[in-house]
């Protein structure tokens, strides 16, 4: 029977003044199964056992009456006395094995897990499916152990793919602060995208507790609940990703032809880069944005993202200088524009650097989906940290210009497209050779002078760039990138070959120069292009 089990909108209840305020229970459930929820957990903590076998035949009748299964938090005499399909156990509560010795193969016994300690011993045991949380703080249930985000779920995921046939068949839902403005995000962070004939185990569905009981009207709050779970978030991917490949001739062909309409699309469109950028470089990225055909805002504080957000543009996180109140008008920013499904490029600058920018950096991993991640070795190094990835090198970066490579090629292609492939994302890790992927295909680019290792900004700009070819050619966000660092590069090579270009003051204007003449030519730089990388 568990394998039928739908666990997509798993609605846990609770009883509590605060959340269901002086309405009838079973009401609100029924409001919640008109709505759509999958499968119900009846959690009280309080009440006399006789109320809650009372309340819990209530429940077993209107979910009967849905064709969806309902659960007893805790109490397994109560499933037996009721009667319904099982049981949801927390680490204080019955062991697994025990309930089910109690209720039978039949019932569905789930587990909270918060640890891959604590999955393998609920799998062990014969758990149908963990509830794995705690994913965000929440108000709802105040003594959570850990707040573990999307990387320790994500943990949790891999462990339980790795660890043979049992665990991999056992259902996974994740709980705590998930509400209709995360929901497809967690959804989508939580599926790996298959890699060949393999497909990572990923999340069954999503419990909520507030977000339905706690809502002014549970019917709607879940129906618009339940339509999120069935859809993609406004910032996938319209195509599905294609197997990494050896790139022949024809696909550089047509990677310099879509290069060439991404850049067209810029100018055609001019579309808003909503730069949240550090003091330094405002200036310049404004100039660099509207040198190649964008329209650029410097808009830092949060409250005014809902509304750009909806212009068709794109917004850059620049970390430069990252203080609390930054952060807050950063997370505001993120919200909107992943609810708009417009683009984020996220600029890590100097993420490695200290305690503070590596905190900051993974609060907005946890907190937003980033359509694509920029940086230098070091900074990308930070962000594969961040997303969970453990990397042998543990020196910290020292300041926020790019250093010497630790890595080979093929190790930076290597850990850009992980991270890439984790994110569900693209990553730009920039350097005298740039590597760029979306985890199936993998790009090399060998443009760009050294004078742009010479000015400031330099990385800052090219996000703004980036920002606006997202925003402009939406069908192929990576090709669209290409296309960006393309002709940033290829202008700083003509502008750094002009007669009048003595040295990193002179570039300076003559960059802007070329970017904004040589915006339509980026073919033309075709024969200086970079190998693409295996
Ligand atoms: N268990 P909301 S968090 C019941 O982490 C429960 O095990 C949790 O409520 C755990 O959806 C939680 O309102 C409450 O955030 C989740
Ligand atoms: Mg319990």
């Amino acid at each position: 029977m568990n394998s039928q089990v739908d666990y997509s909108l798993y609605l846990v209840t609770d009883s509590t003044e605060a959340i269901l305020g002086s309405r009838d229970l079973v009401d609100v459930v029924e409001q919640a199964l008109q709505g759509g929820v999958t499968i119900v957990q009846y959690r009280d903590k309080t009440s006399d056992t006789g109320d809650l076998i009372a309340t819990a035949k209530r429940l077993h009748k209107k979910c009967q009456k849905y064709n969806v299964p309902l659960l007893i938090n805790d109490r397994v005499d109560v499933a037996l006395a009721v009667g319904c399909e099982g049981v949801h156990v927390g680490q204080d509560d019955m062991k697994v094995d025990e309930a089910r010795r109690l209720l039978g193969d039949d019932k569905i016994i789930g587990a909270t897990v918060s640890s891959i300690e604590e999955a393998k011993v609920a799998v062990e045991r014969g758990a149908d499916y963990l509830g794995i949380g705690t994913l965000y703080a929440t108000q709802t249930k105040k003594n959570t152990k850990e707040i573990i985000g999307i990387n320790g779920i994500r943990k949790i995921l891999s462990y339980l793919d790795e660890a043979g046939s049992k665990s991999k068949d056992t259902k996974t839902v994740c709980i705590g602060g998930v509400n209709a403005s995360n929901v497809q995000r967690v959804i989508y962070q939580l599926h790996a995208p298959r890699s060949g004939s393999l497909k990572p185990k990923a999340i069954d569905g999503v419990a909520v507790v507030s977000a339905i009981v706690g809502a002014r009207d549970p019917k709607q709050a879940s129906s618009h609940l339940r339509q999120l779970v069935r859809s993609s978030p406004p910032f996938s991917r319209s195509n599905d990703p294609v197997f990494w490949l050896e790139k022949s001739e024809d696909e550089i062909n047509s990677l310099v032809s879509t290069a060439d309409k991404a850049t067209a699309a810029v100018h055609s469109k001019s579309p808003l880069s909503h730069n949240m950028t550090n003091l330094v470089v405002q200036n310049f990225a404004a100039n660099v944005a509207l040198a190649i055909g964008a329209s650029p805002i410097m808009a830092n504080y949060g409250k005014e993202a809902p509304d750009l957000s909806r212009l068709g543009g794109a917004l850059v996180v620049n970390m430069g200088t990252v203080t609390p109140e930054g952060l807050l008008n950063y997370k505001k920013a993120i919200a909107a524009y992943n609810a708009s499904g417009g683009p984020i490029v996220l600029d890590p600058v100097g993420a490695g650097a200290t305690s503070v920018r590596r905190d900051a950096l993974s609060q907005l991993l946890g907190i937003g989906y980033f359509d694509l991640i920029k940086g230098n070795e070091r900074e990308i190094m930070a962000v594969a940290r961040a997303s969970g990835f453990t990397l042998d090198d543990s020196s910290q970066q020292r300041g926020v210009d790019s250093g010497d490579s630790l890595f080979s090629l093929e190790q930076r292609a290597y850990l850009v497209s992980k991270i890439a492939l984790r994110e569900r994302n693209i990553v730009l890790m920039t350097g005298a050779t740039d590597v760029i992927s979306d985890g199936v295909r993998t790009y090399a680019i060998n443009n760009g002078h050294a004078y742009l290792g010479k000015i400031t900004g330099s990385g800052c700009t090219l996000g703004t760039t980036l920002s606006a070819y997202l925003a402009a050619w939406p069908q192929d966000k990576l090709h669209a990138a290409v296309a960006g660092i393309l002709h940033y590069e290829i202008a700083a090579e003509y502008a750094a070959k002009r007669d009048d270009v003595r040295g990193p003051g002179t570039f300076v204007p003559a960059f802007i120069d070329e970017l904004f003449t040589r915006g339509g030519l980026v073919s033309e730089g075709k024969e200086t292009w970079g190998k693409d990388v295996k």
